[in-house]
């Protein structure tokens, strides 16, 4: 098949209603004809989780259509990250990643660090559910250029301030940065709680990085 004769549509839909087995189907046939897997994530898949969140928010979808749908963009994903994750030679800075404490969102979170190996970034991915002790642990142990928080609930988001803060009390980690993001963050919130840099996308994150290692 090639790029013309696939409906990358039917990518959308597949994530939409949560049908993995024909997510990862239509990535794999797209995978063969060379398409772009910058333009299926955010061409469809993104849009197709967006879509998911607002029925859920309107009361069409309820928590298992939400687990189906994060689940079949997991699997379709986890063949599109070595492509997305297709380094460069030397890393450029070394990140540690994680989505904040009582969060389980990783969908986001880890395109953000395929997107960043990609570019050249080493990634350390802490998980989800990651304490602030836990990042400063881990940001310490690698000398972190980068530490990376995603949270995508309104609840966990409160829970960046006591990441930056238990960071910046860390004379050795004075000239880490923090970027930031998720669906409920902005550039405000960023802000006000003091972070270095915030995204509202996987590729903005990259930007914002390389910006702020260069500066
Ligand atoms: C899939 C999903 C789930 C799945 C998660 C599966 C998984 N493995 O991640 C499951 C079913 C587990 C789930 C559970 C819940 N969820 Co949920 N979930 C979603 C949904 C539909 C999609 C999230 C997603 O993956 N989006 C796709 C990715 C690619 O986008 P993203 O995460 O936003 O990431 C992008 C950017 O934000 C940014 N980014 C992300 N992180 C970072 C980090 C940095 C450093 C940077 C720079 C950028 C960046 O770049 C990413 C790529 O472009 C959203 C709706 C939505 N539109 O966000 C609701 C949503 C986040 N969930 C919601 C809720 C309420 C819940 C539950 C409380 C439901 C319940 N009653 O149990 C639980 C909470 C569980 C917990 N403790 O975490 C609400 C949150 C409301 C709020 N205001 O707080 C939302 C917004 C749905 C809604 N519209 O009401 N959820």
């Amino acid at each position: 098949m090639t790029e013309s004769t696939l409906d990358l549509t039917k990518l959308y839909e597949a994530i939409l209603i949560g049908d993995a087995s024909a997510a990862k189907e239509i990535v794999e046939a797209a995978i063969a004809a060379a398409v772009d897997p910058q333009l299926l994530v955010t061409g469809q898949m993104i849009p197709a989780m967006d879509e998911v969140g607002r029925r859920f928010e309107a009361g069409e979808y309820f928590v298992p259509e939400l687990l189906i749908a994060g689940r079949a963009m997991k699997g379709a994903l986890a063949l599109l990250q070595p492509l997305l994750a297709a380094r460069g030679v030397e890393p450029i800075g070394r990140v540690v990643i994680g989505t904040v404490k009582g969060d389980m969102h990783d969908i986001g979170k880890g395109l953000v660090a395929s997107m960043l190996e990609g570019a050249g970034f080493e990634i350390i991915d802490l998980g989800v559910d990651v304490s602030a002790d836990k990042f400063v642990a881990r940001a310490l142990e690698t000398k972190a250029d980068i530490v990376a928080l995603s949270a995508l609930l309104t609840t966990t988001m409160l829970s960046i301030k006591d990441v930056i803060a238990a960071v910046r009390k860390i004379d050795a980690l004075n000239g880490c940065k923090i970027i930031i993001g998720g669906a409920p963050v902005t550039q405000q919130y960023a802000d006000s709680v003091g972070a270095d840099g915030y995204s509202s996308n996987a590729n903005g994150a990259v930007t914002l990085a390389r910006q702020l290692l260069s500066a």
